[in-house]
């Protein structure tokens, strides 16, 4: 565990504290049953904000093979985010008229299901994945795999086997690394000078605006916004050349760039979003602090609708067991006094513990046999494909408790949807 002493982007030392969740543990270390009294890590989970580049950044790093050697997210659980993949690999390959001579190549490729979005092109593809369980899944699933960081080690090994890459996708892992610096010296090595690297980010100002403050934990280093993106890549003679909204995660930006002067004209987009950001003063400690303020009473909230419910005796089930489910049941003190069971469709998950909180994770079937009064939206992020699922027991009168961005209580499918 390092104290951070200065901003990862820009080296800057003066870095302002805003927000602390307090002590948590490690998000994704779901515990087996005979590990539950053996006491877990924890480590501080605060945000600060640089004056300078305007980064948000966690002010404690943990060691990386403590969290991404053996993992328990695989891409390919809910429905929206396989339809999310193979369209994403469908509009790269149409916008940017890809081939079968064509290399993409997938940092942090998980369990393959980007990449199999590639192939149905006939694109050559190679993930690098460093969890050794989930690239075993994605080469059984036919998508090569380096089981590694995506380091110089990597990269020689990708051009000797299959050349330089026309597309280099990082999605959700910018913000996972430390030595970002390092990364894009190897992502430029690997890419073609008329290559574009292309990656999704959960976007700070979602974050701000939708209260997603579950999404800060020790994996998600930085948090960061376009202006400070184009800070970044700027210093390494790259530029951004678009960037569009997405919906994953409570809100991402898929950002394109390519290397300085290349063939692809600045889009409007990018302008359109860095005014954006400058009209509601993300380079400005005032927005931080008053995201900070509205965490605590977002838990003060939810902590009051749970008593309650419990006063009642009513049995509250989770639905979904996402990393950050760890950060709001830590953060609000919500345990297995509350939570009876959690259920999720991940079978790396079932039959786990969840981090520091302690209530079991397990199958749907659960809900068939224990069927609760409330379930609480963990994955919220899937709220709507949540609420399909579980429509049956809507219609025998369970409720569902959504936490953010203000919690509320509702009846079943939303009409919004
Ligand atoms: P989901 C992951 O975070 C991990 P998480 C990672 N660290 C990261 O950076 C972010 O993504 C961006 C379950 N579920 O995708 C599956 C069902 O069981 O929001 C998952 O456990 N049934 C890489 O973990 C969880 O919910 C369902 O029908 O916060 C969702 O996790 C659906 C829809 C989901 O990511």
């Amino acid at each position: 565990m390092l104290l951070t002493m200065k901003c990862r982007i820009c080296s800057n030392k003066n870095l302002e504290k805003f927000l602390s969740l307090g002590e948590s543990p490690l998000a994704n270390n779901f515990l087996k049953k005979e590990d539950l009294e053996k006491g877990e890590p924890k480590f501080p989970l605060e945000l600060v904000f640089c004056s300078t580049c305007n980064l948000v950044q966690l002010s404690y790093v943990v060691d990386p093979e403590l969290m991404f050697k053996n993992y328990v997210y695989v891409s390919s659980t809910s429905n929206t985010f396989r339809h999310h993949f193979t369209k994403m690999a469908e509009d790269i390959t149409k916008d940017f008229h890809l081939d079968e001579k064509s290399l993409a190549v997938d940092i942090g490729s998980n369990d393959g299901t980007l990449l199999k979005g590639f192939q149905k092109f006939n694109i050559k593809v190679m993930g690098v994945e460093p969890a050794t369980n989930v690239a075993r899944i994605a080469e059984e699933n036919g998508v090569e795999t380096i089981n590694n960081f995506f380091n110089k080690e990597s990269v020689d090994k990708i051009i000797d086997k299959k050349g330089k890459a026309d597309v280099l996708i990082a999605c959700n892992v910018f913000a996972h690394i430390d030595n970002i610096d390092s990364v894009i010296e190897n992502v430029k090595l690997l890419l073609k000078d008329s290559g574009i690297f292309v990656i999704e980010v959960q976007y700070l100002v979602n974050t701000i605006e939708y209260m997603t403050f579950d999404n800060i934990y020790h994996e998600h280093l930085s948090y960061y916004s376009l202006t400070t993106l184009k800070y970044f890549f700027e210093k390494h003679d790259m530029e951004i050349f678009n960037s569009i909204k997405v919906k994953t995660h409570g809100g991402s930006l898929r950002v394109f760039i390519q290397k300085k002067n290349n063939e692809h004209k600045i889009n409007e987009n990018v302008n359109k979003i860095l005014d954006y950001e400058k009209k509601i003063g993300i380079n400005n400690m005032g927005i931080h602090k008053g995201f900070a303020e509205k965490v605590y009473s977002v838990k003060e909230k939810l902590n009051s609708y749970i008593k309650n419910i419990k006063k009642e005796k009513r049995i509250i089930a989770g639905y979904g067991a996402p990393a950050k489910s760890s950060t709001l049941l830590n953060f609000c003190s919500i345990g297995k006094k509350e939570i009876d069971y959690i259920v999720d469709d991940n079978p790396l998950k079932i039959g786990l513990y969840t981090p520091g909180t302690h209530i079991p994770v397990v199958s749907s079937e659960e809900l068939e046999k224990n069927t609760p009064d409330y379930i609480l939206i963990l994955a919220w992020n899937f709220t709507h494909e949540i609420l399909e699922k579980t429509k049956k027991y809507a219609d025998k009168g369970v409720k569902f408790i959504i936490p953010l961005p203000e919690p509320r209580i509702v009846e079943g499918i939303l009409n919004d949807q």
